[in-house]
């Protein structure tokens, strides 16, 4: 495989377990390069990916020492991506809920259309839990309220690909957008920046326990960053954001 110079795979990971080596596995089988940020893991999962990247150069792992959510292991790697020349970053969970066999439809898309955001727009199995369906629901009425429009088809699907220079820059207007909020909060930000969007539907799997699935969504924790998530954004869209938001009204397209 040609391994592309300008869009990476980008893999947030933390205290994944045993699907971090087989989810970068399945990447590595659609797409080169695979990077992935190992988020001050303490669980030993970076330890068979580190033997995988001594005889796969195509595999990068960058370490970040302590802990600080999945976006802000996002801006670690697309800093370093950014300084090697890359342009586009397609980020994935790194444990198996998104699916691989979609990498490169997504990429191409992004290569077609390289000012967009493209968005993940996910179909759900029946094992999926039913009250995180229905905390979406709610949060995909909010981003089209945030946006005055449907453009962002899901907010909290983490499998897209991003412009970086965009994404960069919306990240450096807030300190906030660092944990579970990074997903709804870029995606709204990149938005109300003016970046268009594609959504494509694609399937997300929700593991067992038994079948290795981790999830570090903290109910309690991470449900009061949404609400005060939300607040900042509603207000900074009442209080001064409304008049550009209703000038930067792009189509949506369902690829
Ligand atoms: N870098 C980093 N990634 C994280 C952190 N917490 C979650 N993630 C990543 O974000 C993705 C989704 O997290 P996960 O715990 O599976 O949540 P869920 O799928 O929504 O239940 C996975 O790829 C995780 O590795 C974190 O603290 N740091
Ligand atoms: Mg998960």
């Amino acid at each position: 495989m040609t391994p592309s110079s300008t869009h990476l795979i980008l893999i947030p990971s933390y205290n994944t377990g045993p699907r971090l080596l087989s989810t970068v596995e399945e990447a590595l089988r659609f797409w080169h390069p695979v990077w992935v940020v190992v988020d001050g893991s303490t669980d030993g999962s970076a330890e068979p990916l580190a033997a995988l990247a001594a005889r796969e150069p195509q595999l990068r792992i960058i370490h970040r020492a302590q802990n600080g959510g999945k976006g802000a292991a996002v801006l670690t790697g697309i800093d370093a991506a950014l300084a090697e020349g890359f342009t586009h970053a397609l980020v994935m969970d790194s444990d198996g809920q998104h699916p691989a066999d979609h990498i490169e439809r997504f990429m191409l898309t992004s290569q077609r259309e390289p000012a967009a955001l493209v968005l993940g727009l996910p179909i759900f199995g029946p094992e999926a839990p039913f009250e995180r369906l229905q905390g979406r629901k709610l949060s995909v009425a909010l981003a089209h309220f945030q946006t005055f429009s449907r453009v962002i088809g899901d907010p909290l699907f983490g499998f897209r690909v991003y412009p970086m220079v965009p994404l960069r820059a919306a990240l450096l207007q807030t300190r906030a957008a660092r944990g579970f909020d990074f997903d709804p909060e870029i995606a709204v930000r990149m938005v109300w920046d003016g970046v268009p969007t594609i959504n494509i539907p694609a399937p997300c799997k929700y593991l067992t326990k038994a079948d290795g699935g981790v999830s570090h969504f903290n109910y309690l924790r991470d449900n009061v960053k949404m609400v005060w998530l939300h607040l900042r954004l509603i207000s900074q869209l009442l209080l001064w954001r409304w008049p550009a938001v209703i000038r930067v009204r792009h189509p949506r397209v369902v690829s």
